[in-house]
């Protein structure tokens, strides 16, 4: 890679850090891409302690959103990253007029954290309340046996909205990204989140994207989350992944299945890295449900990978797309 597209990446880098949490140091992370000019950046070992805001609020149109400022909500909510070992303090603030709380899938949480009125882990509008989220690295208990880490796509969502499952909260947009990470996982120059909600995607309009930018090289890091009553399949034009933990290969050996289609249920989550028009070069690469009815109702965005001039070959944009 020349000297421009090293910068290009670093700031790109940069631009993702205000979007989302990253654990990752500044210093380490200049200094590991400086000392490689060109390599892929990787995620350093975890054991820090955070503290977050998160503020649940409504927004136009009956939605609601998650967001890491007052006023700043969004559906997806913001993306939280962690490296294994690290340990997440959210204050959560409930602005709205309902009861509302933050439920985790796939890290450690205590009871007292679990977000649901079971064990009155919610919380009462105008209130606010401390969720504790941790993650460790895999290791071996005493009996010999191997215990997985933390590390993977996850998410979170309200579980108390309409229904004690948070069924309304969900429907309405309460739903983030989480991604912890493994020391040595590969770091994305950029993050972006594709929930499938019932027939919606990100809650957008139907036929409405939402769309995604990147520049060819860019390493793409996609999260796909699916909520609500539908079975999906998400499939990317152009690009393909492995259906592992990274969606990364390790090697020649890994026998992890590479595929472009993934059939995908409420509450899952899985996420992957592309290098943006790898072998195949710049365009507006769909990504769609593969179910034919669900795509044809408008389960599909673009994917708009730009040559380092900004344009897109044989991309005319029409209608409502979003930047
Ligand atoms: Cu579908």
């Amino acid at each position: 890679m020349d000297r421009r597209g090293f910068n290009r990446r670093v700031l790109l880098g940069g631009a993702a850090v205000a979007t989302s949490l990253s654990i990752a140091p500044e210093a380490e992370s200049t200094a590991a891409a400086a000392s490689a000019e060109g390599a892929a950046k990787e995620a350093p070992a975890g054991g820090e302690v955070k503290r977050i805001k998160m503020y649940a609020e409504r927004l136009p149109g009956g939605q609601m959103g998650y967001g890491f400022e007052k006023g700043k909500a969004s559906i997806p909510g913001p993306l939280i990253e962690l490296n294994e070992g690290d340990t997440l303090h959210i204050e959560f603030e409930n602005t709205m007029d309902v009861a509302a709380s933050l439920h985790v899938h796939g890290l450690d949480y205590e009871f007292s954290s679990d977000g649901t009125k079971l064990n009155r882990s919610d919380v009462e509008p105008g209130g606010t309340r401390t969720y504790t989220w941790r993650t460790h690295a895999p290791d071996t208990r005493k009996d010999g046996t191997y215990r997985a880490g933390s590390a993977g796509y996850w998410h979170y969502h309200d579980h108390v909205v309409g229904t004690e499952h948070g069924t309304g909260g969900i429907r309405k947009g309460l739903y983030g990204p989480v991604i912890v990470r493994r020391k040595g996982d590969t770091l994305p120059d950029k993050t972006v989140t594709v929930v499938f909600n019932d027939m919606l995607i990100n809650n957008k309009r139907a036929h409405s994207g939402p769309n995604f930018d990147a520049t060819v090289g860019d390493r793409v890091e996609f999260v796909v989350i699916t909520h609500g009553e539908y079975y999906h399949t998400f499939h990317l034009h152009g690009h393909r992944w492995a259906d592992n933990r990274t969606g990364q290969l390790t090697g020649p050996d890994d026998p992890s299945q590479v595929i472009d289609n993934k059939i995908v249920g409420p509450a899952d989550s899985f996420g992957f890295q592309v290098i943006a028009g790898e072998g195949v070069g710049a365009g507006a690469w769909m990504y769609h449900c593969h179910v034919q009815s669900h795509s044809d109702m408008g389960m599909a965005g673009l994917f708009l990978v730009r040559k380092p001039d900004g344009t897109i070959p044989g991309y005319e944009p029409h209608g409502e797309h979003a930047h």
